[in-house]
């Protein structure tokens, strides 16, 4: 089956059923949270009985999407179908919830090559730059009406994941899609100012301290900075508030590797990208059991100490300069 077959039988199996289960990917981000939103409001509107189920809080930053939609609790109830959407691994499905035991069919939507997720059906699709790209075909397939509501959410999606159409990820595709959204009646202007232009005061001053403070190395090539819970409290702060603090902070002119480590309850958070096509960041971060993508990818380490980020960063130097093929003078 080519991937255009698989989308199609994908859409034969959600007509054929009723009740769905959707979640997303723990972390949720702008792309997970408008997929997983868009894709449930377009069920529900077919006559579909719809349970979008993610437990933990939504970040701040995504607080214009309606995520009172969401529910954090699951009773025992069978499902006829779950759609998982960008959950990449088993660890990443919320909740600790094991697909086949909630439902009788499991879809498997991604746009994250390295999806290890066992399902019945799967379409991964890595030349989309959001999920929403892919949530986008496979409503127009279906013949689900997106109205405003989901214009909204899936623009939404798109516009954080391609970090406003600058990521090397974005195409052609992303384009066209998202102008058939701003048809459909996407607030764009309302969207990229929610997304990118407009923060809590919180938010911008601690970004502001980042900025002076973070480290800096190979001569510029290499930033990064360590979050402690200590740090955060200092500056009367919670997590709530700094959900992809990174994309504030990646702006230095030069930099082609940019590292926040956030201390949380599991241990360290990592989070890296590259704005440089010879350093995958997703490469490096599955040494250490993460994934995503080549310019943007996590990990987490188990044990919060200030050796283990040194250690890594160590690590990061050597990986950039065989990469880039540099000598030992830098
Ligand atoms: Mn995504």
């Amino acid at each position: 089956m080519n991937n255009k077959e698989i989308l199609h039988r994908i859409s034969e199996e959600i007509k054929k059923r009723n009740t769905f289960l959707l979640t997303c990917h723990t972390n949720i981000d702008g792309d997970a949270l408008g997929s997983l939103l868009s894709l449930g409001s377009l069920l529900e509107k077919a006559g579909k009985t719809v349970t979008m189920f993610y437990p933990d809080p939504v970040p701040e930053n995504l607080s214009f999407l309606p995520a009172e939609k969401l529910t954090g609790q699951l009773s025992n109830v069978m499902y006829d179908c779950i759609i998982l959407l960008e959950c990449v691994t088993n660890a990443r499905i919320p909740g600790k919830i094991i697909p086949s035991e909630k439902a009788s069919f499991v879809i498997n939507l991604d746009h994250h090559p390295d999806n290890t997720i066992v399902s019945d059906l799967a379409y991964i699709d890595s030349s989309a730059s959001a999920l929403a790209e892919i949530v986008y075909e496979l409503a127009k397939i279906s013949g689900l009406e997106i109205e405003k509501p989901q214009a909204d959410m899936l623009y939404a999606a798109i516009l954080s994941d391609s970090g406003c159409f600058r990521h090397s990820g974005t195409s052609f595709t992303t384009f066209t899609t998202a102008a058939e959204l701003l048809k459909k009646g996407a607030d764009f202007s309302f969207i990229a100012k929610k997304l990118y232009f407009e923060k809590p005061i919180v938010r911008v001053r601690f970004a502001g301290y980042l900025m002076t403070v973070m480290n800096q190395e190979m001569e510029g090539l290499l930033y990064w900075f360590y979050i402690t819970d200590q740090l955060m409290k200092d500056h009367k702060i919670t997590s709530k508030y700094t959900n992809n603090i990174i994309e504030d902070l990646n702006i230095v002119e030069g930099c082609k590797v940019f590292v926040i480590f956030n201390e949380i309850d599991e241990g360290i958070k990592v989070s890296l990208r590259s704005s440089d096509k010879k350093i995958s960041v997703r490469e490096f971060a599955a040494r250490y059991g993460g994934g995503g993508h080549d310019g943007a990818a996590g990990c987490t380490l188990s044990d919060c100490a200030e050796e283990k980020v040194k250690y890594f960063v160590d690590e990061l130097i050597v990986f950039i300069k065989e990469k880039l093929g540099l000598n030992s003078l830098l």
